[in-house]
This record gives structure tokens, C-alpha cells and sequence, in this order.
């Protein structure tokens, strides 16, 4: 029997389901600095790699997922997934490096088709791009809204006040005494812009604060001329000054406009740019083990980043009404160095913290959901104590992790657990799944509302 011929219309409605068939997701992860970013993008294309003998496999649309590609041609400083790989399955495992610049992540998945729909197309198949990048620069995009003056007197305001006050110590009373219209003298600058990027790392190594601007001078990334990086707050100025070509301000502003105009507003368009959903990650164990300053500025910090969404008018704020993005996704990260009954708590903490922005976004018409996340179990539970590695030693402790209150006090006073300096577990292996907590929970709801 001669075979039939396919109607015209048939071919036409295959033709469309193939152009329809490629979707985009683009995922925005955003963490401070050590929030663990670099950790759960590797982790998330482990999951996905592995997908058929992880949790993921039981949870649909995965369990019709075919093929996973980690693409790297053609993409633009593409993410260092082998070498994290290679840092965490070596002997003794070690976590993947801190992130000195942007890197992107590709992934293509390709779903198989069911019913009736199979006969017309018989895959689907997403595309999702994440960027990775150091969580220092996050911290730069308040800056978007201040001129050079304003900077100059927020820059006062948190050098009066402890622990910073402290810890800038002489430099604080340098820096006031410049006469903002007197000639610059560009070897000082250059000395002031050393001893403030050391002002810097020190806020953030001694006192755990989160607030270290500008962020490109603790890790200032491909592309950027270092003479663009030497400009300092000039403490007796403010946002009247005037002041003529060759002066102190004058060159200190003229850098400070270019590093706000190019470097942070290009990072924030890349970042923040076309995104369909966002992933928001908070390391808030250590914040809550260092003690109440350093939780005051994660969440000053943390509030300032959610609401650079509002300003501007590119801003997200407005995607979120349109809404561009439909789902935000809170995770505290590495709870799985707490027992499994306090990661709830350890969620709650973190809500409780950001409880005015996350209503704001809510306003929005945005889907705001928690996870108490770990992207790779660096623990596991024994009864009622943790077993794990501990990095730079040999062998495993056993320990129980202090507590955690089951709100985070107004005042911000908490006592948190101890923490111990973990290190990933043995045997990870690229063609494994990872342990981790609730992965594939994030995941399934990250691509959930994509017709798949
Ligand atoms: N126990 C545990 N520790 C984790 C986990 N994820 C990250 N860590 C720890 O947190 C550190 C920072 O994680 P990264 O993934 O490098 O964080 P990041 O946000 O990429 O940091 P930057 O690149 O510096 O901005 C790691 O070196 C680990 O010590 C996790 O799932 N469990
Ligand atoms: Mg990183």
C-alpha cells in the first residue's frame, strides 16, 4: 500500500510546534559575597546532568527530561563548571574558588512530548541561562541612585559609626581633612584608594559586614582600567560641592560617574536584564554566628539590593508589575550545617529579616516562596548529631549544632549556632547526583508555569 500523504495542515502545525518549541528561562542568582552562589550553580547542573537517579527523576516535567546539555560553544565567558567540579571531588575534597569575574551558564534540556501532542512535535526544549559573578559587585547597584556628593555623606555617616568607625581607624581622619577643592595630588589618591580597598576587606574579614563599596575594588573583574579604580569618599564634601577641573572632587567625581554610569549600570543590565525568575541567596548562618552588626548590615545591604527593583526606568520594579518577573525564590543557603529540624527556623530568620521587602515584592504580583537550601550536604545526621569533615584535617567530627531561635528578634540580638569550617564530603563525582537539601524543590518550582 502507498503511503498516505501527510494533509498540508499537519505539516503546517508541526512546522509551528518546532518554532514553538525552544523556550528561555532566564534565572537571576542572586547572592551576596560567599552566599553560595558558584556552589549551587555547580550543584544545579549536577542535578540536572544526573537527573535520572536524583530526586528530580519522581517530579514531572523531569521525569520526561531526555537529554541535559551543558552548552559551552559560543558562549561568552562560559561558567568554570569543570573546575569546580575538579575542586570538589579532589582528595580531600575542596570547595570551588571565589569568583573573581562573570562567567555565564547554558543549559539546554530536551523534554519528551506525551498525548496528543507527541504526534505533532515530539520534544520540547528549554533553554536556561544563569550568570554567575562575585557577590561584591551586588552591592554596587545602590549606587545607580547617588551622585558622587551623596555618596561622599552616606560614606560619612557609616565611618561615625561602629564597627566601621574602628576599623578605618586613621584613614577616616585622612580623608576628612582634604579640602575637596584644593588641587589633587594623584600620588595620595592613589595611596588613599589602596588603604580604603584594604579598609574594605577588612570590614568584611573582621566585622562580617556586608555593605564594602565600592565592590570592583575587592574584585575588580576583566575590562577594568585600574587609574579608573582611585577615587576615595571625600568626607568633608557633600552633594553641594561645586569644584573646578584639577581639584580633589573634581577627580574623585569624574570617577566615581564613570564607575557608576558604566561599570555598575552595565553589570546591573546584565544581571538584571530580561529575567523570568529569581533565585535570592543568603548565607544567613554566619551573619547570625558573627553576632548583631553584621546581621544590621546584611539587612541594610540586602534591603538596598531588593530595592534596586524599583528604581529607574529599567527597573525590575516595574517588570514586577508588568510582571516580567513571576516568581522570586528566598533560600537560605548551607542549612544542612544545622540539624534537619532547625532549617525551618533558619528560613524563618531570614523571612523575618526581610519581611518589609518581601511584602513590597509580594505587592508586586510576584510569587515569593522559602527554601531552606543546601546545594551540596557537607553534613550528615547520626541521631541527634551531625558527622562531616572539617576543612584542612583528616578524618570526620561528630558534633550537635547550637541552637536556633524560631524568629529573629526585632533587636537583632541572637545567639546562633556555632559553626564549624566544613568540608565538602568525599566522593562527589560529576556523574552522581550531590546530596543536598531541597534542590529539587527549587528546581521544580523555578521551571513550574513553563509549557513544557
Ligand atoms: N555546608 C555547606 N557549605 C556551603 C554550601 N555552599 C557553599 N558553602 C560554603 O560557602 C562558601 C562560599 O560558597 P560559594 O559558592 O563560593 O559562594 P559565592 O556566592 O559564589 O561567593 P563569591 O563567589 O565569593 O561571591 C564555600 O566555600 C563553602 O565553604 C553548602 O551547600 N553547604
Ligand atoms: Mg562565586
Amino acid at each position: 500500500m502507498a503511503a498516505m500523504k501527510k494533509p498540508q495542515w499537519i505539516s503546517e502545525l508541526q512546522r509551528q510546534a518546532a518554532g514553538l518549541g525552544g523556550q528561555h528561562l532566564r534565572i537571576g542568582v542572586t547572592g551576596l559575597s560567599r552566599a553560595g552562589k558558584t556552589t549551587f550553580i555547580t550543584g544545579l547542573i549536577n542535578q540536572l546532568e544526573n537527573h535520572q537517579r536524583g530526586l528530580l527523576a519522581r517530579r514531572a516535567p523531569f521525569d520526561r527530561l531526555e537529554a541535559v546539555r551543558w552548552q559551552r560553544d559560543g558562549v561568552e565567558q562560559p561558567f568554570a563548571y569543570l573546575d569546580a567540579l575538579a575542586a570538589l571531588s579532589a582528595e580531600p575534597a575542596r570547595w570551588p574558588a571565589s569568583t573573581t569575574d562573570l562567567s555565564r551558564v547554558v543549559i539546554d534540556l530536551r523534554f519528551r512530548q506525551t498525548g496528543v501532542l507527541s504526534r505533532l512535535q515530539q520534544y520540547r526544549t528549554l533553554r536556561v541561562e544563569i550568570l554567575d559573578y562575585p557577590g561584591e559587585w551586588l552591592l554596587d547597584l545602590p549606587l545607580l541612585e547617588l551622585d558622587y556628593g551623596q555618596w561622599c555623606e552616606q560614606m560619612r555617616s557609616w565611618l561615625d559609626s561602629e564597627p566601621r568607625r574602628s576599623i578605618a581607624g586613621a584613614l577616616r581622619d585622612e580623608l576628612a581633612v582634604i579640602d575637596p577643592l584644593s588641587p589633587a595630588e594623584p600620588q595620595r589618591l592613589q595611596q588613599l584608594a589602596g588603604a580604603w580597598t584594604a579598609f574594605l576587606q577588612r570590614s568584611r574579614s573582621e566585622a562580617a559586614l556586608s555593605r564594602n563599596q565600592p565592590g570592583r575594588f575587592l574584585l575588580p573583574g576583566a575590562g577594568v582600567a585600574p587609574e579608573m579604580l582611585q577615587f576615595v569618599p571625600l568626607l568633608a564634601g557633600n552633594r553641594h560641592i561645586r569644584a573646578g577641573a584639577g581639584s580633589w572632587w573634581a577627580e574623585c567625581e569624574a570617577r566615581f560617574r564613570y564607575y557608576r554610569d558604566f561599570i555598575v549600570k552595565g553589570f546591573y543590565d546584565e544581571h538584571f536584564s530580561r529575567l523570568d525568575r529569581q533565585i535570592l541567596l543568603v548565607d544567613m548562618l554566619s551573619p547570625m554566628d558573627a553576632g548583631q552588626t553584621a546581621l544590621t548590615d546584611l539587612k541594610a545591604a540586602l534591603e538596598s539590593v531588593l530595592q534596586s527593583f524599583r528604581y529607574g526606568r529599567n527597573s525590575l520594579w516595574r517588570r514586577f508589575w508588568q510582571p516580567r518577573i513571576s516568581r522570586l525564590a528566598v533560600c537560605a543557603t548551607k542549612v544542612d550545617q544545622v540539624a534537619p529540624e532547625q532549617q525551618r527556623a533558619v528560613q524563618q530568620c531570614l523571612e523575618d529579616l526581610l519581611t518589609d521587602s518581601l511584602s513590597e515584592v509580594r505587592h508586586g504580583g510576584v510569587q515569593v516562596r522559602g527554601f531552606p537550601l543546601a546545594a551540596l550536604r557537607a553534613t550528615r545526621q547520626e541521631g541527634d548529631t551531625l558527622v562531616a569533615g572539617l576543612e584542612g584535617q583528616s578524618g570526620l567530627v561528630r558534633y550537635q549544632p547550637g541552637g536556633v531561635p524560631a524568629h529573629l528578634p526585632l533587636d537583632l540580638q541572637v545567639e546562633g549556632p556555632e559553626l564549624l569550617k566544613l568540608r565538602p564530603p568525599a566522593g562527589l563525582h560529576r556523574n552522581e547526583p550531590f546530596p543536598h537539601y531541597r534542590m529539587d524543590d527549587l528546581i521544580g518550582w523555578m521551571v513550574e508555569g513553563v509549557a513544557l
